[in-house]
């Protein structure tokens, strides 16, 4: 843990965020065994059961372990945008499944994003590729993992009138991310002094903003029939706003959250990572302080880390983020008050409470 004890951060939870997540949770995790069944069931029909067994083991280890958020999200939204008349057990079953490909596809992600920022726990456990077994096999799982989405989108949806929208849109979202990817990897190999605001915008739009807010969303108003791009527009606006929101709480919580409650050892100043606090503090870092950042960032030196949260504290970090945390959450709402067409606010409303001051 990498937080201060002169660090006084203390930030509450959302009053309604654990009890409610914790319900829909159970019921979404329901379904999770019958999703593990499918898939293996396919990879048995290719007469290859260490290859199933193996399957199942990545699967059980990665997908279900988080906070479900998104998947949550993808199941939530469907609920609240379908006609209720529709809101049938098999819809209902439907929205579920897709919200597991959601959180397949946040498992390939993890899994390869552990090896490329050299992480070492995830979820509160080691990260897969980290597992002796398991090594660079990890990156032949995602793989695995992701093809496993487009199995399970065919088996459920195959035959509906959206189901082409919702595989266009799996792969629209693996372009974006992986071109997030690449500028945040590409961004950690250049020098502190040439990272920018607008190059971690545009870094943070495509790496997890796309991913964690919209394509829930998205592929719940595909399925609850919304088929006006204006309508997708809007949403998408909203919602990037919301998910660049939750990366910079990713990045705070890299350094100045708990790992027993994040459940992950951030690595981001080791990594030399273009993050939230790492531009800021160049904004406002003296000379003197500029130099601190050239010689100890993007170094693994225990040492050298501590000087950089000493750092951050001193110019006042945490303080800032909690003013921003609240502004921000504020702006979020005057935006979401200010679209006019198609989707209910509280759609949104529920998403930002799920966000909202989090800590993990
Ligand atoms: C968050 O970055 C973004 C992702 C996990 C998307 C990765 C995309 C790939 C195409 C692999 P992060 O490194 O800050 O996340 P964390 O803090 O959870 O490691
Ligand atoms: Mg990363
Ligand atoms: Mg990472
Ligand atoms: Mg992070």
């Amino acid at each position: 843990m990498r937080s201060l004890s002169t660090v006084n951060h203390s930030v509450p939870l959302a009053a309604n965020f654990t009890a409610v997540s914790k319900s829909e949770s159970r019921e979404f995790m329901s379904v999770f065994p019958d999703l593990v069944r499918d898939l293996t069931d396919k990879t048995k029909k290719y007469d290859r059961a260490d290859a199933s067994k193996w399957f199942a083991k990545a699967l059980q280890y990665n997908v279900p372990r988080g906070k479900k958020n998104r998947g949550l999200v993808t199941v939530m939204a469907y609920k609240i945008l379908v006609d209720q008349n529709q809101l049938t057990p098999e819809n209902l079953r439907k929205a579920q499944y897709l919200g597991w490909c959601v959180e397949m596809l946040q498992s390939v992600f993890l899994i390869t994003d552990d090896i490329m920022d050299g992480s070492t726990t995830r979820r509160g456990q080691p990260c897969w590729y980290k597992n002796e077994d398991v090594g660079m096999m990890a990156i032949n799982d995602g793989l695995m993992i992701e093809n496993g989405i487009y199995y399970i989108l065919k088996k459920n949806f195959e035959g509906t009138d959206y189901y082409i929208k919702l595989v266009e849109l799996f792969h629209e979202t693996m372009m974006i991310t992986t071109i997030g990817q690449s500028l945040d990897v590409q961004t950690s190999t250049k020098d502190i002094t040439s990272f920018t605001m607008d190059r971690y915008k545009a870094i943070v739009e495509h790496k997890t903003a796309f991913y964690t807010f919209y394509l829930p969303v998205a592929l719940a108003m595909h399925m609850a029939g919304y088929t006006d791009p204006e309508v997708f527009r809007q949403v998408k606006t909203i919602l990037l706003e919301m998910g660049y929101f939750f990366q910079v709480q990713d990045d705070f919580l890299d350094c100045f959250g708990n790992p027993e409650i994040t459940g992950k050892i951030g690595t981001d100043i080791q990594e030399n990572k273009c993050t939230w606090l790492s531009v800021l503090c160049m904004q406002r870092a003296s000379r003197d302080q500029k130099e601190i950042m050239k010689e100890c960032y993007g170094k693994s030196d225990p040492e050298k880390v501590k000087k950089i949260v000493e750092l951050y504290a001193e110019l006042g970090l945490p303080h800032t983020y909690t003013l921003y945390e609240e502004e921000s959450y504020n702006l979020i709402k005057t935006h979401i008050q200010q679209t006019s067409r198609g989707v209910p606010h509280k759609l949104f409303f529920q998403i930002m409470d799920k966000i909202y001051r989090r800590d993990s």
